[in-house]
């Protein structure tokens, strides 16, 4: 029987909602939402999926919860009426920090549409402590703190579920704590397991925390991902990754031995997705296990785990692929490194090609290699990234095993990134198609039949005004910050990376600067948003942040100019601000240099919030662009292939880019007097001068065509009846990109659960 939440309190003789705290009705939100989630039973069926990655970046809980319980509005009447405010409300909650970007927030989006879906599968990660470092800005550099989000009351549930996970010098005993994901209006749900240590020790301290840096045991479930530029940074990094899969593989052996598995026949209980290669010692782990403990000979237990297993590849980035040296390996978790030489010989009886080696002749590990031959599913996150994969990245792979290759472009939950986030525009939706596409985002499409309706134009201009109002509100409140909502708003939120060329949008604002001191005014103000950390250990990064944050004191100080162009970076972007900066956004900037960004799965938020995108041919940007068609998209710069050619031939030299007229003094301003007053000298000088003579991710090449593209969006965004045709256009076909279309190929391609 369904109660509300009014029911709730008075059967725990609580106070009524008028007389308690914003904190206080989110503490009793968070106990009521639980109980709900209690009637629901988890997803059964033979099979279950185990989606292991070192990231899960949640985003806040209370609102998403609510709207997958049906009940977001309900509870909204309900504080209303006893003078309370659900956003101020959802405003207590602080939000997990368990990833970096992209790839985090797949796996979250993912989780959601595997619950909304019905399939039994569940999230399997590391309960972090503090998560990603808290960015704060001094003297116009990025500062890193630590950021402690877990509190007394979370929507983590403790669990009796536990195991020992042996290292070389000691052993850990693992915890598991658990997060209800539940799917959108359904009577089941499943599970994000999070394991963490019982040994962790700390204390927090003013601004942060204290912790013994030398002592794994103590410290293994602290942060994500710390520096790993270190030797000791990147063992630490494996300690993580083999404790993660030690308990996922212990976790799958226990449930899928309650179901009456024989071990011989786990194949048939579980399938393993490995979230790029941070999870990829599952493979010889689970292998390890079989052999060590249920007596399972090494080719049949390779035989099944390889049947069991499938890896997604999220980059083409050599960097980013990892690599351990097997004596760090050695000094971690040996027992892996008996396996690991097992699976690396039986390859290299099979093939002398060096490329497709598990070890290498330097002695170091090849984490996707060892995926590739080992699992029987091969994937990249969109059509040009898996055609990348294929013919070149891969390709002595490809050769090899045609038949495990495949994509699946990515997709984002429409419950968290219009529902939730846009409510405005979701309810107009509904008023204009009906609520079919909640269920079939596909039915999106049905929006086509107003692409001509110049009502339709006004009341989506109309919202996102709203949007851009309440944005304002929020930045103020929060960061200070004052934006126009008059303005046409640019955004560019995701991490600082050179490839994701966050240097060319500032080189831009650069060139608009000048534009505007030697009196070409544009038409209408420009308020251009970044939003993004960079690693603490990557420094030319950091020097990027540190430019745009010097470009927006002078720039937003100077009377000249900010009346028509303003520039902020946010302070500490993450999903929560993402939430409010998409459904303001008027132009998406997706820039990153052809062949470099698997996907991008900011790119698919905008374009659902109503918002058009400027980018490269890139990623999903390719497939935005084939499904909205050349009118509704603005696409610059050299395409992949292109691209992929001047790294193979060398052929770039970006001094003759820079030599080249409007291109010269936008660089040069970098050093200028102006911007070194307000600046560290050395950072710009480094910036400058990588951009000049280095230049690796070609930021010069696609300058003058991101420029002019730019300035028609501009010119296009006074047309208003031009912009929201376009607009239309895009919201109609972002069905595509929903999660789940994703999860249901998934589920029909490769896990086959049902
Ligand atoms: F390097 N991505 C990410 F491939 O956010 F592992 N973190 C990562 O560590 C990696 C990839 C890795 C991103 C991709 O850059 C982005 O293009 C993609 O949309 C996202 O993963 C989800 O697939």
């Amino acid at each position: 029987m369904s109660y509300n939440f009014t029911d709730f309190l008075q059967k725990r003789n609580e106070k009524q909602i008028s007389e308690m705290t914003n904190q206080e009705i989110y503490y009793k939100l968070l106990e009521y939402i639980k109980e709900r989630a209690d009637e629901k039973t988890p997803n059964k069926s033979k099979k279950k999926i185990y989606y292991i990655s070192a990231e899960f970046l949640i985003g806040k809980l209370l609102s998403n919860n609510l709207i997958n319980l049906g009940i977001y509005k309900e509870i909204r009447e309900e504080l209303k009426a006893a003078g309370k405010n659900l956003s101020h409300v959802e405003e207590v909650e602080t939000e997990p920090s368990l990833g970096n970007g992209g790839l985090g927030r797949l796996a979250s989006c993912f989780i959601d549409s595997m619950s909304t879906l019905g399939i039994n599968g569940e999230g399997v990660g590391l309960n972090y402590h503090c998560g990603l470092f808290k960015q704060v800005f001094k003297n116009n550099e990025q500062k890193a703190e630590a950021n402690y989000w877990i509190e007394d009351q979370s929507w983590l549930r403790d669990t009796n579920i536990g195991y020992e996970v042996k290292f070389k010098n000691f052993s850990l005993h693992s915890k598991l704590k658990r997060i209800d994901i539940l799917g959108y209006e359904k009577d089941t749900k499943n599970y994000l397991n999070l394991f963490d240590i019982e040994s962790v020790d700390y204390n927090l301290i003013e601004n942060g925390i204290s912790f013994d840096e030398e002592n794994v045991e103590k410290n293994l479930t602290l942060f994500l991902y710390p520096d790993d530029s270190t030797k000791k940074g990147e063992l630490l990094r494996i300690y993580q990754q083999y404790f993660m899969v030690s308990n996922a593989a212990r976790l799958i052996i226990a449930e899928a031995t309650e179901k009456g598995s024989n071990i011989h026949d786990l194949a048939d209980y579980a399938f393993v997705q490995i979230n790029d290669t941070h999870p990829s010692m599952v493979i010889p782990e689970l292998i390890r296990i079989m052999t060590e403990e249920h007596g399972i000979s090494f080719e049949e237990a390779t035989e099944i785990v390889t049947k069991m297993t499938g890896y997604t590849n999220h980059t083409i980035l050599a960097e980013a692929l990892e690599k351990w040296p097997l004596d760090y390996l050695e000094e971690v978790v040996p027992n892996i490194v008996e396996i690991i030489k097992k699976l690396d010989k039986v390859i290299k009886a099979k093939y002398s090609d060096e490329k497709v080696q598990i070890i290498d002749g330097q002695n170091r590990v090849h984490m996707a290699n060892m995926d590739i031959h080992f699992s029987s599913s091969v994937n990249g996150v969109a059509y040009l990234h898996t055609e990348i994969l294929k013919n070149s990245e891969l390709k002595e792979f490809y050769e090899i095993y045609p038949n495990k290759f495949n994509n699946k472009t990515n997709g984002i939950t429409f419950r968290r990134w219009l529902e939730s986030c846009n409510e405005d525009l979701a309810d107009y939706l509904k008023e204009l198609i009906g609520t079919g596409y909640l269920t079939d985002a596909e039915n999106l499409k049905e929006l086509l039949k107003y692409v001509d309706d110049k009502n339709v134009y006004e009341k989506l201009s109309q919202i996102k005004h709203e949007n851009k109002i309440k944005l304002k509100k929020y930045l103020q409140h929060t960061q200070g910050i004052v934006i126009d909502e008059n303005s046409i708003i640019d955004t560019q939120i995701k991490r600082f990376h050179e490839y994701k060329r966050q240097q060319m949008n500032a080189l831009y604002v650069i060139k608009k600067y000048l534009d505007i001191k030697n009196g070409k005014l544009p038409e209408r103000k420009i308020t251009v948003l970044f939003g993004g950390k960079a690693a603490p250990a990557y420094i030319i990064a950091q020097d990027i942040i540190h430019l745009i944050l010097c470009l927006s004191e002078i720039i937003n100080n100077d009377p000249e100019v900010n009346k028509y162009l303003n520039v902020y970076l946010v302070e500490n972007y993450n999903v929560g601000l993402a939430e409010k900066i998409i459904p303001a956004t008027d132009i998406s900037e997706q820039i990153s240099l052809a062949s470099k960004e698997a996907s991008g799965t900011g790119n698919m938020k905008f374009m659902l919030n109503g918002a058009l995108t400027l980018g490269t041919m890139d990623g999903a940007n390719v497939e935005i662009s084939e499904l909205v068609g050349d009118d509704n998209i603005y696409i610059f710069g050299k395409n992949s292939d292109d691209i992929i050619k001047l790294y193979e031939t060398s052929g770039y030299v970006s001094k003759d880019y820079y030599n080249q007229v409007g291109i010269k003094e936008v660089v040069d301003f970098i050093t200028s007097d102006k911007l070194i007053k307000v600046g560290n000298k050395e950072r710009l000088e480094r910036l400058q001068n990588e951009l000049i003579n280095k230049d690796w991710f070609m930021t010069l090449i696609d300058f003058e065509d991101y420029y002019n593209t730019k300035e028609r969006m501009f010119k296009d965004y006074e047309n208003k009846d031009l912009w929201y045709k376009q607009v239309i256009n895009n919201i109609a076909k972002a069905g595509f990109f929903s999660s789940d279309r994703t999860i249901a190929q998934y589920e029909d391609e490769i896990w086959k659960t049902k």
